[in-house]
């Protein structure tokens, strides 16, 4: 895993420089995903026809081990599916993945994929596509768009893993305590379903409470220095962290021993997308439980965008299945993770 992150780091690098002479002028192609075939490489040979499946795909960034998992699907199934992709980093910036999907227009890709970072600001975007007669397929986010402006979402119901999350976290408090909450980034889908599907949840708990929340980007770094922040302002308080993801709780983890405490002990960690990171945690006693988020999702989203250039019918929604994931059971659970 550290190896394959290793020439992932080095892959979306190569891809970057790419993707930002890209971004200057419009006419060349977007970055390409370095493990599928590369246009701008003369060495390749051209593409086989109009037969052959082209596909944009608007990825956020490197924000956490979950997108990299992602963006490892994504590369993978398109070099097993024959698929030529031309894959753009956005680098957290929504401009930066509005500008990779006008280039992809451009190209006249057959299907244009985006997990938009946050919900809105799509709309003059997403016409463009449409009236360029190119469906796009949101992947993992939701865009707050009207139905028509894009063809399908595949990704998961992250209002039930809200909900799941504080069931789960009542089960450790024994229905009783103070929470804190590490939010994703600021307008982004996952986010605020998250924090409502566990709000609404809350509701059945009078005894439990959310003192705090506050984003943490769904990153380690700036989790820890939330947590940091949260665990002064409430010395002796907290009995629950709840973390829209799993990097952000693994920073929670490292702020709660740093202030001499034990994670996953005197306070309780529930986090979202079930990593490998958090499995290692929970098997050392550190993490509580993950409710899993799957990530895996490249050789769906090709299908999809296969069925969208066969002119076939699409669901609205594909439903990613997922489970839930305890400290009890992790030991033996982290030896079938595949990310
Ligand atoms: O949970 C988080 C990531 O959009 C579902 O984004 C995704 C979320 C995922 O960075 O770790």
């Amino acid at each position: 895993m550290k190896i394959m992150k290793k020439i992932l780091s080095i892959l979306l690098v190569v891809m970057m420089v790419v993707g930002l002479a890209a971004c200057g002028q419009e006419a060349q192609p977007a970055a390409t995903g370095g493990n599928g075939p590369n246009p701008a490489a003369p060495s390749e040979p051209a593409q086989k026809g109009n037969d052959r499946l082209v596909v944009g795909f608007a990825q956020i960034g490197q924000e956490s081990g979950w997108r990299d998992a992602e963006t490892w699907s994504i590369l993978n199934a398109a070099e097993e599916m024959g698929v030529d992709l031309k894959f753009s980093d956005g680098q957290q910036k929504q401009e930066n993945q509005i500008k990779a999907i006008r280039s992809f227009i451009q190209q006249g890709v057959d299907v244009i994929g985006v997990a938009p970072v946050v919900e809105t600001g799509w709309e003059t975007v997403f016409k463009e596509a449409k009236d360029a007669g190119i469906p796009i397929v949101l992947v993992d986010r939701m865009a707050a768009v009207s139905d028509d402006l894009y063809a399908c979402f595949i990704g998961s119901d992250f209002i039930l893993e809200g909900q799941n999350a504080c069931k789960e976290m009542a089960r450790l408090l024994n229905n009783k305590g103070n929470i804190v909450e590490l939010q994703g980034t600021v307008g982004a889908s996952a986010a605020t379903d998250r924090m409502k599907g566990f709000a609404e949840e809350l509701k059945n708990y009078p005894d439990m409470k959310i003192i705090a929340s506050q984003t943490g980007d769904f990153t380690r770094a700036k989790g820890k220095e939330v947590m940091e922040a949260f665990l002064k302002a409430h010395p002796g308080e907290i009995n629950g962290v709840y973390a829209h993801n799993d990097d952000m709780a693994l920073g929670a983890i490292e702020a709660i021993k740093d202030a001499g405490l034990k994670p996953g002990v005197d306070i309780k960690i529930v986090s979202i997308d079930g990593v490998k990171a958090i499995f290692e945690a929970m098997v050392a006693g550190e993490a509580n439980v993950t409710v899993e988020c799957n990530p895996l999702l490249g050789p769906q989203f090709f299908q999809v965008c296969k069925d969208l250039k066969e002119g076939k019918q699409v669901p609205k929604w594909v439903k990613s299945e997922e489970g839930i994931y305890r400290q009890e059971t992790a030991a033996e659970d982290i030896k079938t993770r595949k990310y």
